[in-house]
């Protein structure tokens, strides 16, 4: 099915230089870039996208890592994306992201109380459209 899911390459990506190879892997597989943006969190902002893991213990670790520096934001079309995304994601811990996928080949374990794994996509098609809305207003 044709959609959009929404994407983000955190600080991490950002400062290593990854950029281009995140997007070059939305690109290989044909999936379409409708919208990218580099910009800087602010607290508001990452409350909204992240307001499931607010009251976790852990949501100061996230923040600081999460506005340490510039991340660029887009939004990435084509049939099952949304899935796609995740799957080329690979899962939320570079311990068992597997090799292959972008945090099993670029994610580092889990420093200053924030798992570093380089991306975010939306995890159904409610979510990319509550996070397209916050952060292209779309
Ligand atoms: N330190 C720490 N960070 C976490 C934990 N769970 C999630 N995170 C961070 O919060 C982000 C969002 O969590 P979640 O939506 O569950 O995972 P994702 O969808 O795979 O990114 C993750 O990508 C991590 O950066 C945790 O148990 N401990
Ligand atoms: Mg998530």
């Amino acid at each position: 099915m044709q959609e959009q899911t929404f994407f983000m390459i955190k600080p991490d990506g950002v400062k290593r230089g990854l950029v281009g190879k995140v997007l070059g892997r939305l690109e290989n597989r044909d999936f379409r870039i409708e919208d990218l943006q580099m910009r800087m969190i602010t607290r508001e902002l990452l409350e909204a996208h992240y307001a499931d893991l607010v009251d976790k213990s852990f949501f100061e670790g996230i923040a600081t890592f999460m506005m340490s520096g510039p991340v660029v934001t887009g939004i990435a079309s084509g049939p099952d994306v949304i899935k796609s995304w995740r799957t080329m994601m690979g899962v939320t811990d570079p311990v068992l992201a597997l090799p292959g996928t972008i945090r099993g080949d670029f994610a580092r374990a889990q420093e200053n109380g924030a798992i570093q794994n380089i991306v975010h996509g939306s995890d159904s098609p409610e979510s990319a459209r509550r996070e397209i809305q916050i952060w292209f207003g779309k």
